[in-house]
């Protein structure tokens, strides 16, 4: 019998949607949209680090960000069969909290009615209204079931502004989990610039983006590991961007610190059902494969395994910097390390390039 081609499914890429855009364009603080003359050209300025008087304030902003059509184009030229979409940082969490139901649904709306443009290709994950507080959020969450292309909800580190180890989340995550909505975890917020220094803004992006974010994320579960989240909502499942920042290569120390620390065995938080971080990588976590190396990506399939791992670009961040047209080095190095950590060619490549996602996020459904 011939094998069907399996499809290839990006769960990693964001979009801006026109309505977004627009309110970008109307602010001049974080998250906001301008041009810096004398050049004309619109530059988007969202990270908290990157708001300097230099060449690295925001980048460029183009259609990419905000045009569903130039999403395909992308997908068409790299082979990508399906695209999971997802408003990109800093989504709703700067909005004020009575306008923040309004929003969420305004914005999950467009984008359900984007997927809805081109059938079987896009899905998405749902933006959720922070700001608006538990009963706004869980609202929200039951709404999302209606959307015909929701597939689970991205969610930043800072939760309802105290971080995800907040026991105001757990009616969240327990919603969330009966829904059976997964949460595709993102960074935005990075670590204080003071970590940075004083020559910060003569490296760019590089040290936000290529250590902040990764370290945002693997604190933000790591806390949730040690308020008992994943004890307290057992089947909350999460897809961490990044191949989880650096939980991967540290979990072995974090398991370590933890079974080491005299304040949580005397607090009576080491005892039988604790779930270690090894459980958590296993049972509640997903791995995006957007880690651009082969070394990193192998530490994220045997955390988690290999059914476990899922492609993803980051589309539209990280173009390549000449204007070239075509494929995108930053996508196909996430596709080498896929091929050389799994074997080109194998059923488990196959899995990571879109089985695993397909089955996860119930993409057959449509
Ligand atoms: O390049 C960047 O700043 C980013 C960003 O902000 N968010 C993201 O998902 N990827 C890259």
């Amino acid at each position: 019998m011939a094998e069907t081609k399996s499809p290839i499914v990006d769960i990693h890429t964001h979009v801006y949607p026109p309505s977004y855009i627009a309110l970008l364009k109307s602010r001049s603080s974080i998250p906001y949209i301008r041009s810096f003359p004398p050049s004309s050209s619109l530059r988007l300025v969202i990270l908290p680090a990157e708001d300097t008087e230099s060449t690295s304030r925001g980048r460029p902003v183009g259609s990419e960000y905000y045009d569903i059509n130039k999403k395909i184009e992308f997908m068409d030229t790299h082979s990508i069969d399906i695209s999971v979409i997802s408003l990109a940082n800093p989504w709703l969490d700067w909005v004020p909290a009575d306008e923040a139901a309004k929003a969420a649904e305004g914005i999950n709306d467009e984008v359900n009615e984007e997927c809805g443009k081109f059938p079987g290709r896009l899905f998405a994950f749902a933006t959720l209204p922070l700001s608006g507080g538990k009963d706004v959020i869980v609202k929200e969450i039951a709404r999302l079931k209606k959307l015909k292309y929701m597939r689970g909800i991205i969610l930043g580190t800072t939760g309802l502004g105290k971080g995800l180890d907040d026991p105001e989340l757990l009616p969240i995550f327990q919603a969330l989990q009966d829904a059976k909505l997964p949460i595709f975890l993102h960074p935005h917020y990075g670590l204080p610039s003071s970590v940075w220094g004083e020559r910060a803004n003569d490296y760019g992006h590089v040290l936000p983006l290529a250590l902040g974010f990764p370290l945002e994320t693997t604190i933000a579960v790591t806390k949730m590991i040690l308020a008992g989240v994943f004890e307290t909502v057992p089947d909350l499942q999460m897809i961490l961007a990044h191949s989880g920042g650096t939980l991967p290569f540290l979990a072995g120390r974090i398991e370590s610190c933890i079974e080491h620390d005299a304040h949580l065995k005397a607090a009576g938080k080491l005892g039988k059902g604790r779930k270690t971080v090894w459980d958590v990588l296993k049972k509640n976590i997903y791995l995006d494969a957007v880690v651009y190396s082969e070394v990193g990506l192998k530490a994220a399939i045997q955390a988690s395994g290999e059914d476990r791992v899922m492609f993803g670009t980051d589309h539209p961040f990280f173009p390549p910097l000449e204007e070239e047209g075509g494929k995108w080095a930053s996508v196909e190095t996430n596709y080498e390390a896929i091929k050389g950590a799994l074997g080109g060619g194998s059923k488990e490549e196959r899995a990571a390039l879109g089985g695993n996602a397909m089955r996860v996020l119930n993409l057959d459904s449509k």
